[in-house]
């Protein structure tokens, strides 16, 4: 469904298991900080409403979205439930944009199939500032939201197969 159609920050509450004890790594990209900081507020908020203490959430920055996937793939070591990956990539006057979103999807989705720790993908990739403004907390809501409930319900489908 294109994002027109949903607003990020839905969700049914009643649907999100309690995620209190859940702990969480969010690793943050600097560039275009306006819309990733707003990103990890919404993510972090949405952690918390649903039962996450703060102290179980360890943020962290890089410096742009292509050093997400080392940064996911080093937070996922450090113990945590589920790691949420967030940065926002918009497009500029040559391809280097779609090289840097290749490499972050496939980097991320690599990452999922090697290891246990879910990885949630948390990149905004957009035409222009405002549309990315627009998911980051304005008319579409918050991607971040969105990929907090998106972790939590990934760690509790591992908590569940482990159960068996
Ligand atoms: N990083 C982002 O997170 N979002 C961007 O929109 C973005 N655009 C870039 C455009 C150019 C021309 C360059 C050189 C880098 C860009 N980066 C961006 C940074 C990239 O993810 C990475 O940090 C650097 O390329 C590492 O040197």
């Amino acid at each position: 469904m294109a994002t027109i159609n949903h607003n990020l920050s839905d969700y049914d509450i009643k649907s999100v298991p309690n995620a209190t004890g859940m702990k969480i790594g969010i690793v943050v990209a600097e560039w275009n900080e306006n819309i990733t900081g707003a990103m990890l507020e919404g993510a972090k908020q949405t952690l918390m409403r649903n039962g996450v203490f703060p102290e179980d959430i360890n943020v962290l920055t890089v410096p742009g979205s292509f050093e997400l996937v080392y940064g996911a793939a080093q937070m996922v070591k450090t113990g945590v439930d589920a790691v949420i990956a967030i940065g926002c990539v918009i497009r500029g006057e040559t391809p280097h944009d779609r090289y840097i979103c290749q490499g972050v999807t496939a980097g991320l989705a690599q990452l999922n199939a090697a290891q246990d720790v879910p990885v949630i993908y948390g990149l905004i990739t957009t035409l222009d500032m405002q549309q990315a403004e627009d998911r980051a907390g304005g008319k579409l809501g918050n991607k971040g939201d969105e990929c907090a409930v998106t972790a939590i319900k990934m760690v509790d489908f591992k908590r569940k197969l482990a159960q068996g």
